[in-house]
């Protein structure tokens, strides 16, 4: 009987085929090394000599699909390859439906990063060259998840081992002692460059001050209830001017600034940790005739000037009175939000303000895990995955352009920290042993910052019959289109996405999962 071909040879020739054409667009990248700390999920070990990789899609032909994920049991950025058109041979019927219009189009993505903290810095500085070549690759270059925008506080923050300013000498109304500190010296302008050098992006460096000096504050104190007395709004704001020519001379142009890091923060009684108080009346005035103003004289107008910088609750209030200020108005290029009052009001709150302000852009400037009174560092909390890819997702489909973490890289304890203000941080160092810990939340911040860059202009996603299921979807630069997508249930879905321009692709989705999905 060899002189027909039988069932089973066509099926292994189809096989064959079928295994030919997707070696033909695999990609492929360094596995995470896993380790289970006992909780949801696992971590994946860094070290001097091995560290896992993302893997690189380059341009798609059209209806070639590349599926990116990674999952609470297993996956870090595992990829599948999907083709448009084809039946998944699969049991299970179909339960949720994505349908993607590329025609309708929102906002342009800015970018995705985290911030060049002090103890970032010291924590990095804490390893070996090699493992730190590897954290900084993991977060900047294309064996990493490419990071774009990087936040570099003005002098202190919490996330410094002592309070400081760039000018601690009471009365410099000249600032003639303006001087950086050895903080920018050896743990943020370094890391800075090195990152710039790594990354084939531009990344965008915005600043923030968390206090002015103190002896410029109702209260002469860098904590604390306390404002910036109004005979010093000139000179804070050469102190910005200062700030931006100090780290010109070592080859750091900034893209942006925020004018306060939570200004609510300095008018609580009390509050721990480096702060200063303002008003969204206070705020525009700042603005308009001192910030704006003096950035323009000294040559760094084009440095985008964000406001609020603070929790989304108090917009589009905060958004409006700064705005209504015709000075003010005249130099605010964005608004920046925090998330850590998310609960106070809904993320629609963000579209409200787009639509009042469609021509100011919108950015989520910090969010962490870990926070008072949760337990700071947890190696392999899936949950926090979960919590910051929920958080993007839904502050990309309410009109942000970008959503930027807080701590590049934390101790074990989630410090070091002066004021005992503990988190989490998508990595975690062990210098005791040369090693880093990269966490759910690392994968997280990837899913969308190496495959969304910037220019990606968000399009229209409906996702149907679960709410189970969120997700946002994108036109890239160069053409492919892309969808994230979370789970929100315990059971495995079967998903068929539908793009009106390419048809439907069927894809798994197992519980507990994130998934960026890429074709052409
Ligand atoms: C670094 O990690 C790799 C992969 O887990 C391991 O083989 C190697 O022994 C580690 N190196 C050190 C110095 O621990
Ligand atoms: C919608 O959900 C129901 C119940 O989960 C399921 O039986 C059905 O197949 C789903 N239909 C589609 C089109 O997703
Ligand atoms: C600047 O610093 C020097 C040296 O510490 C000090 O003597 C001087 O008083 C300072 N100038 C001002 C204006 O504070
Ligand atoms: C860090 O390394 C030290 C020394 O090997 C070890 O005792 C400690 O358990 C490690 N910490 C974590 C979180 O693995
Ligand atoms: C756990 C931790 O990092 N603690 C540090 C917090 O900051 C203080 C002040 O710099 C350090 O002394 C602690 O070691
Ligand atoms: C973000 C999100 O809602 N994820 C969900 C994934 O599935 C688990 C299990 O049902 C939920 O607990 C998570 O909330």
């Amino acid at each position: 009987m060899r002189n027909s071909i039988t069932i089973n040879e066509l099926f292994s020739f189809w096989l064959f085929a079928l295994i030919i054409t997707l070696l033909s667009f695999q990609v492929s990248a360094e596995d995470c090394i896993r380790r289970d700390y006992g909780r949801s999920s696992f971590v994946c070990v860094c070290n001097a000599t091995y560290c896992d990789t993302a893997p690189n899609v380059g341009s798609l032909a059209s209806g070639q699909a590349i599926q990116i994920t990674s999952s609470r049991t297993a996956a870090r950025f595992l990829t599948t390859n999907l083709q448009f058109g084809r039946k998944l041979e699969h049991i299970r019927a179909i339960t949720d439906e994505i349908f993607v219009d590329p025609s309708i189009t929102y906002q342009n993505v800015l970018g995705f990063g985290g911030a060049f903290t002090d103890a970032a810095g010291i924590n990095i500085a804490r390893l070996s060259q090699a493992a730190q070549e590897n954290l900084m690759s993991s977060y900047f270059s294309a064996k990493g998840i490419e990071y774009s925008i990087g936040r570099v506080p003005m002098a202190g923050t919490d996330f410094s081992t002592r309070t400081y300013s760039y000018d601690d000498y009471p009365g410099d109304v000249t600032l003639s002692n303006f001087s950086l500190t050895y903080e920018d010296l050896d743990f943020k302008i370094p890391y800075v460059n090195w990152a710039k050098s790594l990354s084939s992006k531009s990344i965008k460096l915005f600043t923030s001050p968390w206090s002015a000096p103190a002896w410029m504050k109702s209260n002469n104190e860098f904590y604390g209830k306390g404002s910036l007395l109004e005979q010093y709004y000139q000179v804070w704001a050469e102190y910005f001017a200062r700030f931006f020519e100090e780290y010109e001379n070592f080859g750091l142009t900034f893209w942006g600034l925020t004018a306060q890091n939570e200004p609510i923060d300095g008018r609580v009684p009390g509050f721990p940790f480096n702060c200063m108080g303002w008003t969204s009346e206070q705020q525009s005035i700042f603005v308009g005739l001192n910030l704006g103003p003096t950035l323009q004289a000294k040559g760094f107008g084009n440095i985008k000037i964000m406001i609020m910088d603070d929790q989304r609750n108090y917009l589009p209030e905060w958004a409006e009175t700064v705005l209504a200020n015709a000075d003010a108005n005249r130099y605010v290029s964005g608004i920046a939000v925090h998330w850590y009052q998310n609960f106070l009001a809904p993320p629609s709150v963000l579209t409200t303000t787009h639509e009042k302000f469609p021509d100011r852009f919108i950015l989520a400037t910090e969010a962490c895990e870990g926070t008072f009174p949760k337990e700071t560092v947890v190696l392999g909390a899936w949950e926090r995955l979960e919590s910051y890819a929920k958080d993007i997702i839904e502050n990309m489909n309410n009109w942000a352009a970008g959503w930027v973490d807080w701590n590049l890289a934390l101790d074990e304890g989630g410090g070091p920290n002066w004021s005992e203000n503990f988190v989490d941080s998508p990595i975690i160092v062990n210098n005791t042993i040369d090693e880093f810990y990269k966490q759910p939340m690392f994968y997280a911040m990837g899913h969308f910052s190496k495959y969304i860059p910037e220019n990606s202009v968000r399009v229209k996603i409906d996702i149907s019959n679960d709410t189970a299921i969120i997700g946002t979807a994108f036109v890239l630069p160069d053409g492919n289109r892309a969808v994230v997508v979370l789970n929100q249930s315990d059971d495995e879905k079967t998903i068929v996405l539908n793009d009106v321009e390419r048809g439907t692709l069927e894809f798994y989705c197992e519980a507990r999962s994130m998934h960026t999905i890429i074709y052409g």
